[in-house]
């Protein structure tokens, strides 16, 4: 006889995303001040961080909900060794920007783990017991111990938020894939400075049936959490 609870059914596209929540892990792409904070290393760049700051509020409630479930969060920071040992040259020179990677900052030093500009916003601060994976890269499964710590808690399916839509999180949910892993895109929770990035990027997610992943909202998810 199966004894398993059925699954929860989400209303997403290109077709529903059914899950349960001990094989689920809501999974926050670097959500740091660095990237969403006025005079951080995302603004140095040009960027509008009031885009990204949408997704604040969306995923404070998501996160409450999840918690409040008792189903696994983890969170992700890009970031560096103070020494730079880890950061590629390629990288370190990209953009070609008068301030990068490991320069002062008006947050500390920028992207370097330990410094406040590193940090998650207060908004979704970690709680203890949350597990922090610290990514050199774009994707949170490239040189971490993400995949290890999914496998060891039984998770097989991820709800992915956080920033950047094109960037990290498209990343993540590419080598997720890649890994067995089904991945639900949450289209207010994901954030870009570039509205056409946005779209495109949630876009290419669920096409071809779904070729990386599924792409829903928040409220639609919060729906079956209650
Ligand atoms: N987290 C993440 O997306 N890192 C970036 O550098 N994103 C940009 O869009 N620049």
């Amino acid at each position: 006889m199966n004894t398993s609870p059925s699954p929860l059914v989400v209303e997403a596209k290109p077709y529903v995303f059914e899950f349960s929540l001990e094989t689920c892990a809501l999974l926050i792409i670097d959500m740091q001040r660095d990237f969403l904070e006025p005079g951080g290393f995302g603004e140095l760049l040009g960027n509008d961080v009031s885009q990204l700051r949408l997704t604040i509020s969306p995923n404070q409630k998501l996160l409450s909900t999840w918690r409040s479930r008792g189903a696994m969060v983890i969170h992700t920071r890009e970031g560096h060794r103070s020494d730079l040992s880890d950061l590629p040259d390629a990288k370190r020179v990209r953009g070609r920007s008068a301030t990068g990677i490991g320069d002062p900052g008006p947050m500390g030093r920028i992207l370097i783990r330990g410094e406040p500009g590193h940090d998650i916003i207060p908004e979704l601060y970690p709680l203890p017991g949350e597990p922090i994976v610290d990514k050199p890269g774009k994707g949170a499964f490239w040189s971490t111990d993400l995949h290890s710590i999914l496998q060891n808690n039984g998770i097989r399916q991820l709800v992915v938020t956080g920033v950047t839509t094109e960037v990290c999180v498209n990343t993540t949910v590419r080598e997720a894939n890649d890994r067995g892993y089904d991945c639900l895109v949450l289209s207010d929770c994901v954030g870009s400075y570039f509205p056409e990035f946005q779209e495109a990027g949630l876009r290419m997610i669920q096409a071809q049936g779904g070729i990386f992943g599924w792409v829903s909202d928040s409220a639609k998810l919060l729906a079956v959490l209650k």
